[in-house]
């Protein structure tokens, strides 16, 4: 696995400039886009929220870090996306009501297109109600949920719960991530499936469409 150092260091610096330019030249080497995501751009943020927690950190410095990592994601979307890719499945993503962390979420959209899912992303904080809506609308084969803080897990469940009572519920298979989040979790609340990651996504997804 390469090293990412200074790609980390220039997170925590949130420096988006030096972050683009590193993650050019990783892509220019021959480094693959997931090697640059798993050991650069999320060990980046893990530390991140390491310093965060330890008070070293604060939401100013969280949010420079996190310019950074869009800025460099932005950078590797073009070599993920393929747009002659058949597709394998609608998917319809986004951040649960009152979480605005989107880098995870993003993530995973940009994996799930770059295989070839067609992918529809509400954004972040997205209400209960919406989730049910964009169902009816794209008639997703995967819904999607994305939850950073704890106090917003629970809504998963909501809209669980609201998609079936929409009589929606089964025509999709509802699928759960987050760092917060665990398979337990998903099971609890009755979820279809959990990813801990972009490359989890990919593969659960597929599991479940057999595809
Ligand atoms: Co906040 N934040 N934050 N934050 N933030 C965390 C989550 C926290 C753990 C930091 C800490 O205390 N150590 C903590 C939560 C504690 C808790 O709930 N127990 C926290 C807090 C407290 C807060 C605020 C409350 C701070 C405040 O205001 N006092 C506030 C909340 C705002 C809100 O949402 N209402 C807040 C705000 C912010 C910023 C806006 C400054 C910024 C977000 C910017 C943005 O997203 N555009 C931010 C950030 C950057 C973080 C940390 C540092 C990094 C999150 C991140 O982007 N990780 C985070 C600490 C941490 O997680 N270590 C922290 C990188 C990303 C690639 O990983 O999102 O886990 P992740 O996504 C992974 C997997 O989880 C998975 O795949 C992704 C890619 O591999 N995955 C899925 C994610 N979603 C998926 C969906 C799927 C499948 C897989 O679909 C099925």
């Amino acid at each position: 696995m390469p090293d990412y150092a200074n790609l980390i260091q220039a997170i925590l610096d949130g420096d988006d400039a030096r972050c683009v330019e590193l993650t050019s030249e990783a892509l220019a080497g021959g480094d693959s886009p997931q090697d640059i995501v798993s050991a650069g751009l999320q060990a980046g943020m893990l530390v991140v929220g390491d310093k965060f927690s330890a008070g070293d950190f604060f939401v100013p410095d969280m949010l420079l870090a996190a310019r950074a990592v869009n800025r460099a994601m932005e950078a590797i979307r073009p070599r993920l996306a393929d747009s002659e890719m058949p597709t394998l499945g609608r998917v319809v993503i986004g951040t649960v009501a009152g979480d605005i962390h989107d880098i995870g979420k993003n993530l995973v959209a940009m994996f799930l297109r770059g295989v070839g899912f067609e992918v529809f992303d509400l954004g972040t904080g997205v209400p209960v109600a919406s989730f049910v809506t964009a169902v009816e609308e794209h008639e997703p084969h995967i819904v999607a949920m994305s939850a950073l803080l704890t106090t917003t897990m629970p809504d998963m469940q909501q809209v669980i719960a609201a998609l079936g009572s929409a009589a929606v519920l089964s025509r999709v298979k509802v699928i759960v991530g987050g760092a917060p989040l665990t398979q337990r979790f998903a099971d609890q609340i009755g979820a279809d499936g959990y990813a801990p990651d972009g490359g989890a996504a990919i593969s659960l997804c597929r599991r479940l469409l057999e595809r």
